[in-house]
C-alpha cells in the first residue's frame, strides 16, 4: 500500500461495512410483523446466548423473512459465512500494516481461523444443511468456534466484540441445528 491516507480509508469504509454486518446491539430494529418476530423469540429463546441470537437476527431482514426454525437456520448460516468472511478481510488488512513479526504470526492465525470457518460453512455446512444432514452440518459450523478460539487465544487485542459475536452466534446456530436434527420443531 503506498499511500497511507488511502490505505486507513479502504481500511474504514472495510470495517464500516463489517460493522454494519455485525449490528450495533443498540440499534436492533423494530419489526413489523409480529409472527416474524415471534419465530425468531421463540427460536433464540433456549440458546445458549439468546442475547446475540436476537440481536443478529432481528437486525438482518433476511431472518425477518424466515416462516420457521429451519428456513431461520439456513439464512443463521449465511450470517455465519459472512460474519467470518468479514472478519478474515479485516485481519488481511491489518496484516498489510504489521511489521512485528510476532503481532504478524498472530494476525495469521486468526486469518486462517475464520477462513477455516466460513471455507466449512459454505463448503460443507450449507450442502450438508441442503441434504437434510442437520447432524453433520452441526459438526462442520463447529469448525467456527474452535476457529474463534484459537483467535483469541493468541491473545490478540482487535475486533474482539465481533469475535466474540461470532463465537456466540455459532453456538446459537449449533442449537437450531441439534432442535432440526431431534425433530423436534419449535
Ligand atoms: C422460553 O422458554 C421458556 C422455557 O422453555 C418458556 O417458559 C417461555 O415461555 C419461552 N418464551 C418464549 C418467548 O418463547
Ligand atoms: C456473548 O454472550 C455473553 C453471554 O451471554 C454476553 O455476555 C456477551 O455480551 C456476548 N457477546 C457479544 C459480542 O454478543
Ligand atoms: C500504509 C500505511 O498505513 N502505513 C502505515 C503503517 O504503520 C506505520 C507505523 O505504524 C505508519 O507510519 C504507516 O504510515
Amino acid at each position: 500500500m503506498a499511500n497511507p491516507t488511502c490505505f486507513y480509508f479502504h481500511f474504514l469504509m472495510l470495517y464500516v461495512v463489517v460493522h454494519v454486518l455485525f449490528v450495533d446491539q443498540n440499534t436492533v430494529t423494530a419489526t413489523s410483523n409480529n409472527e416474524e418476530v415471534s419465530l425468531i423469540k421463540k427460536s433464540c429463546n433456549g440458546t445458549k446466548f439468546p442475547d446475540t441470537c436476537l440481536s443478529v437476527l432481528e437486525a438482518d431482514s433476511r431472518s425477518r423473512s424466515a416462516t420457521d426454525l429451519k428456513s431461520l437456520t439456513r439464512i443463521s448460516m449465511d450470517i455465519l459465512y459472512e460474519e467470518a468472511v468479514g472478519l478474515k478481510s479485516l485481519f488481511i488488512k491489518v496484516k498489510e500494516n504489521v511489521t512485528d513479526p510476532d503481532l504478524k504470526k498472530k494476525v495469521s492465525v486468526c486469518i486462517d481461523a475464520f477462513e477455516f470457518c466460513n471455507h466449512n460453512v459454505k463448503t460443507f455446512g450449507i450442502p450438508d444443511f441442503e441434504k437434510g444432514d442437520y447432524f453433520h452440518a452441526n459438526a462442520d459450523i463447529g469448525f467456527c468456534q474452535d476457529g474463534a478460539i484459537d483467535c483469541t487465544d493468541t491473545g490478540i487485542n482487535m475486533f474482539n466484540r465481533e469475535i466474540e459475536t461470532l463465537a456466540n452466534f455459532t453456538l446459537d446456530v449449533l442449537d437450531f441445528l441439534n432442535t432440526l436434527d431431534s425433530g423436534k420443531n419449535m
